[in-house]
């Protein structure tokens, strides 16, 4: 046994059996944070404690510094965040950890709700579940993503106002699982259980089906981003919705790395659809198809293929698809398999590298099934016009440029049909308000919108994915940093000044200063001798100094980085003009146009490339900025998915990953300024009319609202609570507005039993 000194052994009897302690970690990494712990034995002056992870040590004299006491909050773990005794990221982090370990997926940082992905079905999203959570006050229940659905309808009702919920993490934290839920309970809650929102639950099999793929990080990944807006009329009950999209990734149809696949419609189709109907488009299984097979994988655990079709089927039914658009679609698709199976072989003419089609049954079906003369398709697929001298002149493609052609057409196809497909969906949901009920429909917006992503290579698609990243942590920071600030300010309270990292910078640089990345971007597409190369100089010039963008490193590198909110990114330049201009070429262009496919032509309608004006990133810049709008003049709620593991496993807690990703969500922040602030407020008008019915009799006809609002808040909330009142406006903590509301309903409980006492009294 080791002998102590008395003074070395003094601190060491501290610890007690079963005591909480944290433990700084010796590693070096930047995710670095003290990890909980708890005490095993303690005895003759050794201590062993077992960390979070499972993990002992023994405690000596030695290392006993690394040793802290932990608050009671943390070792029990709490609902709300805010109200933990240790808060920085350790405590956070170990709160969230043992939540986990007990299935409490859910947890609150005031009205943000933390939602662990559980990566297993759990007993919480039952219909009981739904009917105990609907109208109750946020923290009357532990947390859940009903709650905030709940509060965010309570709230549109209450306050007459839009509501809208960003729902945010990285791929396969569980954003897409949550608003599901969230229509769902607010289907249930507001609905008539009529056809309107079977309408709306059964847009998203068929948006999943042609939207979503298994990809590495998640075998139900969603490839657009979507805000699904859902409508009430004046009674609160939903009417209708729209559905937005954003930027589908076109590349997975013809592409996928390696363990992925392609769009979960195709293999749906082929392991469905019956017999009869595949033998018509003479479709085989899914491993004789080049674009199915790329990623050398064509299942996917846990998913059922063939009953997936099914749902699909009868989804595209309840909106009103009908069989023989069913059917126009599945020879699109068809196409498109047997378009991918169309090989091209070298041939020279006139010294030019040319290419010509190998005659295949996959050739000869695919031009009946496009419907177009197989001599012109031969035609566009080997060959490019272009216009010299006002002159169009053709240009023939060898076949590297051959089998791209063919792929930029496929896209152009699935990108098209895809926007179709939301378009017959709105057809179906949406209802245009009638003049009269205009300014009393209210809405509440979901926006479950694709996350921060950082490849080995980053191209276009991941600027534009990145940028819209920006765009919602701007609105986040914006919500909860900037508001506050000035508010407080604004209403003379008194509020300690908290640094914040705000994220203005990068988004200035990528689209809002004159000569940004996006509009030069747009600049060198149009300038018909503008390059890949062109493009970086220019982005050089004028951001070269910026302390958000890094210069490529060499004259031949054609990298270049930008300093994003979440971590630097660096993306390849090569490629960036083609996938903005996002042009077909004019062959393939008059190629459609001649087809006697009238669903061919018909999704291609009104986008006529080369006359449009706007390419791919200035469409996807405006539509953000609308989306910023919408969201800016909504009550917004923040749902912060995190991802537990990278291996999609229940329980399995990896305590670095969900450090990196508090971090970045800004949550960290958001705890520190919301603990410090108020986050409740309201006008005195609207604080009097609402709790009048806790005044006593005698002084509910005041009519000075600010006294009143003080009287009230003595009583219910006590003299000594930490509430303030400003100028304009009564400020609370978030647990004052729940005791407020409980008071509230007592209130009104006790006047309908006077009131019926009384008529009784009178009978
Ligand atoms: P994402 O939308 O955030 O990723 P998903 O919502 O698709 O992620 O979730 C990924 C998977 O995690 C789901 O398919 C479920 O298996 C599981 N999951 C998520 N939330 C829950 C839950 N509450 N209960 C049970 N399982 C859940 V991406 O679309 O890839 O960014 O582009
Ligand atoms: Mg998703």
């Amino acid at each position: 046994s080791i002998i102590l000194s008395e003074d070395t052994l003094l601190p060491l009897f501290q610890y007690c059996f079963g005591d909480h302690v944290w433990l700084e970690s010796l590693s070096n990494s930047e995710l670095n944070v003290p990890i909980g712990a708890v005490v095993k034995i303690s005895d003759s002056g050794q201590i062993l404690v077992e960390d979070d992870e499972g993990k002992e040590h023994w405690i000596t004299a030695r290392n006993i510094s690394a040793v802290h006491p932990m608050h009671p909050t943390s070792a029990q773990g709490v609902e709300d965040m805010i109200l933990l005794g240790d808060l920085n990221e350790a405590g956070i982090v170990h709160n969230l950890l043992i939540r986990h370990q007990e299935h409490k997926i859910y947890t609150y940082t005031g009205s943000i709700l933390v939602a662990v992905n559980p990566y297993q079905v759990l007993p919480l999203y039952t219909v009981e579940q739904i009917q105990l959570y609907s109208n109750k006050r946020i923290g009357e229940l532990p947390p859940h993503v009903f709650a905030i659905a709940d509060n965010c309808y309570f709230n549109m009702k209450r306050n007459k106002r839009d509501q809208c919920c960003v729902i945010s993490g990285e791929s396969g934290a569980g954003k897409t699982e949550s608003t599901k839920l969230i229509l769902q309970f607010l289907a249930a809650i507001s609905g008539q259980h009529s056809w309107i929102e079977q309408q709306i639950l059964e847009a998203n099999p068929i948006l999943e089906a042609f939207g979503n793929a298994k990809t590495i990080r998640n075998d139900n990944s969603s490839r657009f981003g979507k805000y699904i807006d859902i409508h009430f009329n004046r009674s609160s009950v939903i009417e209708g919705a729209r559905i937005e999209q954003f930027l589908l990734e076109k590349s997975r149809v013809c592409r996928q790395a390696l363990e992925e696949r392609n769009y979960h419609i195709f293999y749906c189709m082929l392991m469905g659809m019956n017999l009869e109907q595949k033998k018509m488009l003479n479709l085989g299984t899914a491993s004789e198809y080049t674009y199915l097979t790329m990623g050398d994988c064509t299942s996917c655990d846990g998913r059922n293929d063939a009953k997936e079709y099914a749902h699909v089927r009868s989804a595209m039914k309840v909106l009103m698809f009908s069989d023989s658009e069913h059917w126009d679609i599945s020879k699109l698709l068809a196409a498109i398999l047997h378009l991918g199976n169309v090989e091209f072989e070298a041939a020279v003419y006139d010294n030019l590298d040319c290419s010509d089609v190998l005659d295949s049954s996959h050739f000869s079906v695919a031009t009946k099934l496009l419907e177009v003369d197989s001599g012109e398709l031969k035609n566009s697929l080997t060959n490019h016009s272009i216009i010299i001298r006002g002159e169009s002149v053709s240009m023939p493609l060898s076949v590297a440029q051959a089998a791209d052609g063919r792929d930029a057409f496929v896209k152009g196809i699935y990108g098209h049909l895809f926007l179709w497909i939301v378009n017959k969906i709105n057809a179906a949901i949406f209802s245009p308000p009638s003049q009269d009920s205009k300014s009393l429909r209210r809405s509440i917006g979901l926006l479950d919108i694709f996350g921060f992503e950082n490849f080995n290579t980053n191209s276009f698609e991941q600027l534009c994915i990145n940028f819209a990243n920006e765009h919602l942590q701007q609105f986040f920071v914006r919500h909860v940093f900037k508001l506050e600030q000035e508010e407080y300010l604004a209403e003379h309270i008194s509020w300690s000044h908290i640094d914040f990292t705000d994220n203005h910078q990068a988004l200035e640089v990528i689209a809002l200063k004159p000569m940004n990345i996006v509009s030069l971007i747009d600049e060198e597409s149009k300038f018909p001798k503008g390059t890949d190369a062109t493009l970086l100089n220019k982005i050089n010039s004028h951001h070269g100094k910026s302390k958000v963008y890094i210069p490529p490193r060499s004259v031949h590198d054609t990298k270049f980085g930008i300093n994003h909110f979440a971590g630097i990114v660096y993306y390849q330049s090569k490629g960036f003009l083609e996938k903005n201009r996002d042009m077909l070429s004019s062959n393939i262009m008059q190629l459609v146009y001649s087809s006697k496919n009238k669903f061919l032509r018909q999704i291609f309608q009104g986008s006529d490339t080369t006359k449009r004006l706007s390419t791919l990133g200035g469409q996807f810049k405006q539509s953000l900025e609308q989306l910023m709008k919408i969201l800016g003049s909504c009550q917004p709620y923040f749902i912060r998915c995190i991802k537990p593991n990278d291996y999609k496993k229940p329980l399995l807690f990896d305590r670095e990953l969900c450090i990196r990703q508090l971090r970045y969500s800004g949550m960290m922040e958001t705890i520190r300024i919301r603990k410090a602030g108020y986050p409740m407020r309201y006008s005195f008008a609207e604080f009097f009319e609402r709790y009048r019915v806790m005044l006593p009799m005698s002084a509910r006809e005041q009519d000075d609202a600010r006294r009143c609002c003080i009287y009230i808040s003595e009583v219910i909330l006590g003299k000594d609570e930490d509430w303030k009142i400003g100028r304009t406006k009564i400020f609370l903590k978030d647990y004052h507005d729940m005791v407020l509301e409980v008071q509230r309903d007592k209130a009104l409980t006790e006047k309908a039993i006077l009131i019926q006492k009384v008529l009784r009294g009178f009978k």
